[in-house]
């Protein structure tokens, strides 16, 4: 009956004439009134929902899947779809969820409509693969979207592009041989995902982000992801996108290349920028454990208090927190995100003012915690987030040159006034010697006018190593200030030496700048610590020719394994490091060892480029630590070497997603660039 009613959606909204305005032609000030709201918010719940509960990880004895367990199982789409008559969760409460979530202080929640596998969990008349075909028969979405409507929080979809199950979907996986190409047409599959998204967007209220997904594979392009943000716009014209519609996203860290589409905010991805992007909007998504979708035997909760340092360090930064649970297959959250969300919520309920409504801290950074901040009436107002309570009672805050108006702690319900009093550019607010809260004290600042804040100078060379002489540069970023420095560790005064060009070292030193207006400090100061070392001895290898050994590995890793443990699948020589000599399987892993040639003596920069994670070691020293799970990344590290050949060894994992690997070197005098193959020997 559904297949009918298909046939017939498909070709009546085929017909629907085109919407005339474009989206994509909004100015700043619509976007900026579409995304009060979610600016505001800061903090959202992220559900990961589907078949894939059933399992919940595990599959014949491997205990690491989840979400993608139907592709890192490598399970044949017939025996997955028996999940469906599976799929009961009768202890499934909308209200109690959304409850859960509000009451932790979140405002939003976006809830996987449909994940990869293509299981939807709502009721769709384009598809038998959906909550009513299961013994449960409730669509799930409505009830959710009825509480969330009732509740006041808002509700979003989470929907991707990438589809396991739609016949139409293309490419397909790679180790499905049970499922050929043949009859598959991407652009019906592209029309059978807009029919599903009217449904989602026309038969559940007010829809308030739309969060996409799996927008990685070839198939999809920017001319489908623009136009997708304009149909989806078109059906809700104040709904919120974000930049995975198009095909422009870099990796996990989640913002959008240069010239790209970039929908309405960026997605970094279990992980958190360094510092946010002025006029970017960007929402950092996490899990609470390990998994995205529910894992029996995932254990790994982060801290309350890692969660908390988490929420106001992207709040610091500008950025929204969108933090993940994965339901069982009963219907219910695991008892440690229950835990967690009402620790979350008891922090906010007394501190949620310093995160809600708030901008990005004015500071670059400060030892003891995060700041964020308002607008007030004839000044601002700052929320200095402390981790590290002050043994001596002193709270220090560098580099503001604005005058106090009031200073109390937020948890103080009296606002008793704290005594704030200027020493130099910073500002000493006297705080009792026991923090309110163990994880993150707020204390309020109220400072008269526009935050006027100087950052210490920035210093930099080429490296932090050397191995004769070294010229380091130190800058500002504000006008009209002296530069001052000290090479002994001690913090400038108005009589140390002015910067007027590049430092020149020869030996070991640390480097100490501050800022100075008028013969007095204006802001904190700032350490760098430069090393003299002695190049490496070269290895004299009697006879060596051109390659790289390589051993590939199978199997399925969150972090680097130790290779010492495992049972290569095959070995060989490469002319270069390369992830070609691989199977089927998502999930592999290499080492690469050998020796890679230095031309002069000096100091060498090394990269890897890397989704997932990557080492490198120059002998038995780890010089670049790329680690983890992780969106193409790259990470470097510094090495002194003589002229000549040295060991390298290079490790390399993959799990689900994008794959990438590329191993950089830059010479003292050279480019970066990919290690050549006439840089690469192994010993004969
Ligand atoms: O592949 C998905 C993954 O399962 C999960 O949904 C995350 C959450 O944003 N997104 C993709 C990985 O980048």
């Amino acid at each position: 009956m559904k297949t009918l009613l298909t046939l017939f959606f498909t070709v009546v909204c085929l017909a629907q004439p085109q919407q005339t305005k474009n989206y994509l032609e909004e100015s700043r000030p619509q976007y900026e009134a579409r995304m009060k709201w979610w600016s505001e918010a800061r903090f959202g719940m992220f559900i990961h929902w589907g078949l894939y509960s059933i399992p919940a990880g595990e599959w014949k004895g491997s205990t690491n899947h989840a979400e993608w367990i139907r592709t890192t199982a490598r399970i044949p789409l017939e025996e997955y779809n028996k999940f469906v008559g599976q799929f009961n969760p009768v202890k499934f409460n909308p209200t109690e969820w959304v409850r859960m979530a509000k009451n932790a202080g979140m405002k939003y929640i976006v809830i996987t409509s449909k994940h990869h596998d293509g299981f939807c969990l709502f009721d769709s008349k384009f598809t038998d693969f959906d909550i009513m075909a299961t013994p449960f028969k409730r669509d799930i979405l409505k009830e959710l979207a009825d509480a969330c409507h009732k509740e006041g929080i808002k509700i979003c979809w989470y929907h991707s592009i990438m589809d396991w199950h739609h016949p139409d979907y293309l490419p397909r996986r790679e180790w499905e041989n049970d499922r050929p190409n043949a009859g598959a047409e991407y652009e019906r599959y592209v029309q059978h995902m807009k029919n599903q998204l009217k449904e989602l967007l026309t038969n559940y209220g007010q829809i308030s982000v739309l969060w996409f997904d799996g927008e990685w594979e070839s198939t999809w392009n920017t001319k489908y992801g623009t136009e997708l943000y304009d149909y989806v716009r078109s059906l809700q014209p104040n709904i919120i996108i974000n930049n995975r519609v198009g095909a422009g996203r870099s990796g996990m860290e989640g913002f959008t290349k240069a010239g790209q589409f970039a929908g309405d905010f960026g997605t970094p991805e279990q992980e958190i920028p360094a510092t946010g992007l002025s006029g970017v909007s960007w929402e950092t998504c996490m899990t609470m454990n390990d998994n995205w979708g529910f894992n029996k035997n995932d254990q790994k909760w982060k801290s309350t208090e890692d969660l908390i340092h988490k929420l106001a360090d992207i709040a610091s930064k500008g950025g929204n927190f969108l933090l993940n649970v994965g339901p069982t297959s009963e219907g219910v959250f695991p008892q440690q995100a229950i835990e967690r969300l009402r620790e979350l919520g008891g922090w906010m309920k007394i501190n949620g003012e310093s995160i809600y409504e708030t901008k990005a801290s004015p500071f670059k950074g400060l030892e003891w915690g995060r700041c964020t901040q308002k607008a007030i009436d004839g000044g601002a107002r700052l929320y200095l987030h402390v981790f590290n309570w002050p043994a001596n009672g002193k709270l220090i805050v560098p580099g503001i040159l604005n005058e106090p108006k009031q200073a109390f702690l937020l948890a103080d319900k009296e606002q008793l006034h704290l005594l704030v009093r200027r020493q130099e550019d910073a500002l000493v607010i006297d705080v009792p010697a026991i923090a309110p809260d163990p994880n993150n004290s707020v204390v309020v600042v109220d400072v008269r006018g526009g935050v006027d804040v100087t950052t210490p100078p920035i210093i930099s060379a080429k490296f932090d190593i050397f191995v004769d002489a070294l010229d380091v540069t130190v800058k500002s970023e504000r006008e009209k200030v002296d530069l001052r420095y000290t090479l002994d560790g001690t913090t400038p005064a108005a009589s140390s030496t002015l910067v007027t060009g590049p430092i020149r070292l020869t030996g070991t030193t640390t480097v100490t700048a501050r800022c100075f207006h008028d013969g007095k400090p204006v802001s904190g100061s700032v350490s760098s610590r430069f090393t003299k070392v002695e190049p490496r001895p070269s290895t004299n290898l009697t006879a060596s020719v051109p390659g790289i050994r390589y051993s590939y590995y199978e199997g399925s890793w969150s972090s680097m394994p130790d290779f010492a443990l495992l049972k290569p699948v095959k070995q060989g020589i490469l002319p270069e490091f390369d992830l070609s000599p691989r199977n089927l399987p998502e999930d592999f892993a290499f080492e690469y060892r050998g020796f890679v040639r230095a031309l002069e003596s000096g100091i060498y920069g090394f990269f890897t480029d890397s989704d997932d994670g990557s080492r490198l070691f120059i002998g038995d020293v780890l010089v670049v630590d790329n680690d983890g799970l992780h969106g193409i990344r790259e990470k470097k590290g510094v090495v002194a070497l003589a002229a000549g050949l040295h060991p390298i060894r290079v490790e390399f994992f993959q799990k689900s997603g994008g794959r990438e690997l590329r191993v950089l070197m830059q010479g003292p005098k050279g480019e970066k660039q990919e290690i050549p193959a006439s840089s690469l020997f192994i010993e004969k």
